[in-house]
């Protein structure tokens, strides 16, 4: 894991007594608690890459909304720091403690409450994952709005914590779009109750959008109401290899124009990114495109109607490889194929891990721009002598979605190590600042980004965000050293 340096413990927060234990003991069952069992808890302090390690003492799971307001309200009277926990599979270290603030995780809270099958709206607690409320809807013909290759561990509270955008955002917008309302325990264990289901409801602030990616700093979601659209009946996907950037770029205003109304997702990565799926994914089996290209677009549509869906996305594919915008594509042929084009895709932020530790970088940017960033940091390493095969880094990937402007850049490297994160970063925030970009498309800031926010945002925007977690928690009990910093 990464060393804190620039961090020190805040010392107006206590530390964990044992009458503090006896309090959290009587208000949960045992089996809900982890007590310095190093390694029951060690799941729970280290984040998903392996860069992020804290020091907590103590996991509490309440199954029950008012376990975690009785809880919450007793930490922000003792000034007990919190990290709020769903799945763990965050990206920007704001799940994970930092020192010993105390966990609380939300698997317990896992039960789905209701889905109206006239409106399609879906309210669960915030413990539910993701993709066991995909299966549920499945059953009923309908659909989650969002899909991560996180899915099978991340939770719908999580998501809503990060504001995750994900695969199928291009096609059904943003969870600020589509959460329709929230259940949320504040620092004073007041329970802020507004699971409405209602499409339209302009009765005041929309206070709820304010809990929609704050990373766990200014409560905790305990239950989430979500609008989700039909399934759609016919999805097909293609897997295209081209050129150039350019290209892909050609090919994505041609969907635009030739799938419309069908097209569904719209992904990129990178010839780098395929080599380390061949090295540490699909070892022995082929992968779909017999040759190799500099670029891979996975396009997916989605309607109603099987043959006209999938003339259309052939009659697409013959456009881009006559105009010389592709170079190969293939469509699946079966629900088989269909699975693992988009395994790879999905399995891309695992091989990069498998490559070694590494640093991700989630930008969101005109697309002009979105690959030269990616260049612009292979040379910045290689003038540094310190990119290949057996160098201190020794792969540098983009991909990510192309539809939404965003690329993630991943480095990875034989160890996180101060000489590599120091050539990285500011320089790569002051890259994104100067090309119009944001430094956080859709991961969040949590510990890694906190000290950058001033990048993408003004002074006067960083100061209302300072007041307003100070007006919702003025012990600054929530995920500390996390999202704005000090
Ligand atoms: P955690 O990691 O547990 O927590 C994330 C943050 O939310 C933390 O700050 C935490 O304190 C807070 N939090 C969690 N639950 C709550 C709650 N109930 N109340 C308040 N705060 C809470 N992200 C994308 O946007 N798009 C992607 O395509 C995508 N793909 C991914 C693929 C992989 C393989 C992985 C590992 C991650 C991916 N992510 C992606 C990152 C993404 O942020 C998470 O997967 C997901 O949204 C986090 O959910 P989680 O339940 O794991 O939250
Ligand atoms: C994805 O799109 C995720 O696969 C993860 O957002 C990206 O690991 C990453 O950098
Ligand atoms: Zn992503």
């Amino acid at each position: 894991a990464e060393k804190y340096t620039h961090l020190q413990r805040n010392p107006n927060f206590s530390e964990l007594t044992q009458e503090d234990i006896s309090f959290f003991q009587k208000i949960l069952p045992s089996n809900c608690l982890i007590i310095d069992k190093q390694d029951d808890l060690l799941p729970y302090n280290i984040d998903w890459m392996r860069k992020y390690r804290g020091k907590s003492r103590l996991v509490a799971k309440p199954q029950t909304t008012e376990q975690v307001s009785r809880l919450i309200e007793y930490c922000n009277g003792r000034k007990l720091a919190v990290v709020p926990q769903g799945g763990n599979t965050g990206l920007v270290g704001g799940g994970v403690p930092v020192f010993d603030e105390i966990i609380i995780s939300t698997n317990n809270l896992n039960k789905i409450r209701s889905f109206d099958p006239l409106s399609g709206s879906l309210v669960c607690d915030s413990g539910c994952i993701l993709e066991n409320l995909d299966n549920y809807l499945a059953e009923q013909g309908y659909v989650m709005p969002l899909d991560l290759g996180a899915k099978g561990s991340c939770q719908i509270g999580g998501n809503v914590a990060t504001n995750a955008g994900g695969l199928r955002f291009l096609r059904y917008g943003s969870l600020h779009g589509n959460v329709l309302g929230l259940e949320a325990v504040l620092p004073d264990g007041t329970i802020l109750d507004n699971l409405a289901t209602l499409r339209k409801d302009n009765t005041g602030y929309d206070l709820k959008q304010l809990f929609i990616g704050s990373e766990g700093t200014l409560g905790i979601v305990t239950g989430v109401s979500i609008q989700t659209p039909r399934r759609p009946k016919a999805v097909n996907v293609a897997l295209v290899g081209l050129s150039s950037f350019e290209n892909v770029q050609d090919a994505f205003i041609k969907a635009k124009e030739e799938l419309s109304e069908i097209l569904s997702a719209f992904e990129f990565w990178d010839a780098s990114a395929v080599k380390l799926i061949k090295d540490h994914l699909v070892q022995g089996s082929r992968f779909p495109l017999e040759d190799n290209y500099p670029f891979y677009v996975l396009v997916e549509s989605s309607g109603s109607n099987k043959v006209h869906d999938d003339e259309k996305l052939l009659c697409f594919l013959e456009n881009l490889l006559e105009k010389d915008i592709a170079k190969n594509a293939i469509v699946a042929q079966d629900e088989t194929q269909f699975r693992t084009i988009w395994s790879i895709r999905e399995g891309i932020p695992e091989a990069c891990s498998k490559a070694g530790s590494v640093y991700k970088y989630d930008v969101s940017m005109p697309l002009e721009f979105l690959y030269k960033m990616v260049e612009d940091v292979r040379c910045r390493f290689t003038d540094a002598g310190l990119y290949g095969e057996d160098l201190a880094v020794n792969s540098i990937t983009g991909y990510g979605h192309v539809g939404d402007g965003n690329l993630h850049l991943n480095i990875s490297a034989k160890s996180y190590a101060p000489e590599i994160t120091a050539l990285i970063e500011p320089w790569i925030y002051e890259w994104i600042e100067k090309h119009k970009g944001s430094i956080s498309a859709e991961h969040g800031l949590g510990l890694m980004k906190a000290k950058y926010l001033g990048f993408s945002k003004s002074k006067s925007m960083i100061d209302m965000m300072k007041k307003i977690k100070q007006i919702v928690d003025p012990n600054g009990i929530m995920n500390p050293y996390k999202f704005i910093s000090d």
